[in-house]
């Protein structure tokens, strides 16, 4: 098991702040089987180039690697290639930053094959700006293909060019999955059924609520993977769920997200977070027991970077049955749980309050010779009442604005 000091500068933030980003970079560490021995915090008014820390803490550092015996120093921000070549070579163990370390918890965890691609092209363009001169850390990720000393100049730009073209094969794979999906998107949309897509922190409980859900709407099938672990999910799994008597919707399970998710990963990701894009009504879901109003910024600021900032949200916090006082906030929440499922029925109506705000009930005369409209609006809406008269069949029905344009002609009555 390695053994790691992490390092975080308190510039524009309070130390304090600093501290609670290094819990959090101890759990990701954790998730690498990677024991944290000691967190350091440095005050600082300026960043200093060569070495990101004063070059004072880099001799208090040096020091500390000896005595706690540390394998591995770990920087909560990102670092530039030549920062991580120069503190390496101060303290002769291994330098890596936050977003190496996500990244390697990202292509631990990926399991299916877009998750793959995806994790594997923001390996590669987190990596190809930090060629130049970067021998260990990145060595040991590529797999050694890197020469530990570090690649000379003409090895480098071989390095370079076979990593442009890999990035680009990926590309086109990860296309050909997005085409795919566009196609079950397609017919989603003509179908007509809207989608919910669950989002947040990683932890916070998405997948657990979408068991909850699951279960209290009668649906028969494998639960999702839930787990006290960062990044659970990596894959986006879409169900099918539906109140009695009411219209159905399909639920979306996703990856989560962390403070200071590496921009190459969102970026790689947008396959797998076009389903998040595409949603009617997000449910940001947000831990309630240990409740941290940062992680809902975080959330907000990812889903702003990937587009998705203008879709409704309807804020869910979770584990309320160990929270011990309800978190303060500016903006309406739902608290529920997930192990007691209290309110997990109020959830639900709104979710149908929030889909459904714009329908309307309409009645349709629906001719004859027209039973498969019938099938249909039984299929997807809520019919209030039927009655078969001698000119046709009289249906009293909630439609969506959409289909009250699309059933027109059929409408005797709003
Ligand atoms: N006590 C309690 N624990 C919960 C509740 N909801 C979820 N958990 C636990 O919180 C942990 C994380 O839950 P997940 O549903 O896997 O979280 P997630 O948001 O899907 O996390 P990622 O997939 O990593 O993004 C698990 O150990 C769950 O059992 C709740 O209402 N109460
Ligand atoms: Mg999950």
């Amino acid at each position: 098991m390695d053994q790691a000091l992490l390092v975080g500068l308190a510039y524009k933030q309070s130390a304090e702040e600093t501290f609670q980003s290094l819990v959090e970079l101890e759990a990701l560490a954790d998730a690498l089987n990677i024991k944290t021995k000691d967190k350091i915090v440095q005050n600082a008014k300026e960043i200093t180039p060569k070495f990101y820390i004063g070059s004072g803490k880099v001799k208090e550092i040096k020091t500390i690697i000896d005595v706690l015996d540390i394998d591995i120093v770990i920087f909560d921000d990102t670092l530039s290639p030549a920062q991580i070549k120069n503190l390496e070579k101060e303290f002769e163990v291994q330098v890596i930053d936050r977003s190496f370390l996500i990244l390697s918890i990202f292509s631990e965890r990926a399991q299916s094959r877009e998750a793959v691609l995806e994790v594997a092209l923001a390996q590669k363009m987190y990596m190809l700006p930090r060629l130049i001169g970067l021998g260990n850390s990145l060595s040991r990720q590529g797999g050694g293909s890197y020469n530990a000393k570090g690649p000379g100049e003409t090895k480098l730009e071989l390095d370079r060019r076979k990593i442009v073209n890999e990035i680009s094969l990926i590309k086109q794979e990860l296309e050909k999955i997005k085409a795919e999906k566009m196609v079950s998107r397609k017919q989603r949309v003509k179908s007509q059924i809207p989608v919910v897509a669950l989002v947040g922190y990683t932890n916070a409980g998405k997948s657990s609520l979408m068991n909850s859900l699951s279960l209290y709407l009668k649906h028969d099938s494998e639960p999702v993977l839930e787990k006290d672990m960062l990044f659970a999910t990596l894959d986006t799994k879409a169900k099918r769920l539906q109140k009695e008597n009411f219209p159905p919707f399909i639920l979306i399970d996703t990856v989560g997200f962390v403070n200071k998710l590496p921009h190459e990963l969102v970026r790689s990701f947008e396959t797998t977070l076009s389903d998040v894009i595409n949603a009617d009504l997000l449910l940001h879901v947000v831990d309630g027991a240990a409740f941290n109003p940062l992680q809902i910024d975080t959330t907000r600021r990812v889903l702003a970077e990937i587009g998705a900032d203008h879709i409704e949200r309807l804020l869910v916090l979770t584990k309320k049955e160990i929270a011990i006082i309800p978190p303060q906030l500016d903006e309406d929440y739902i608290f529920m749980s997930n192990r007691t499922k209290e309110n997990v029925d109020v959830l639900v109506d709104a979710i149908y309050g929030h889909l459904y705000k714009h329908n309307r009930i309409q009645v349709l005369k629906i001719p004859f010779d027209q039973g498969q409209l019938y099938s249909r609006l039984k299929e997807n809406n809520t019919i209030l009442e039927t009655k078969y008269e001698a000119d046709g069949t009289y249906v009293r029905v909630i439609l969506s604005p959409e289909q009250t344009a699309l059933y027109q002609k059929y409408i005797v009555k709003s």
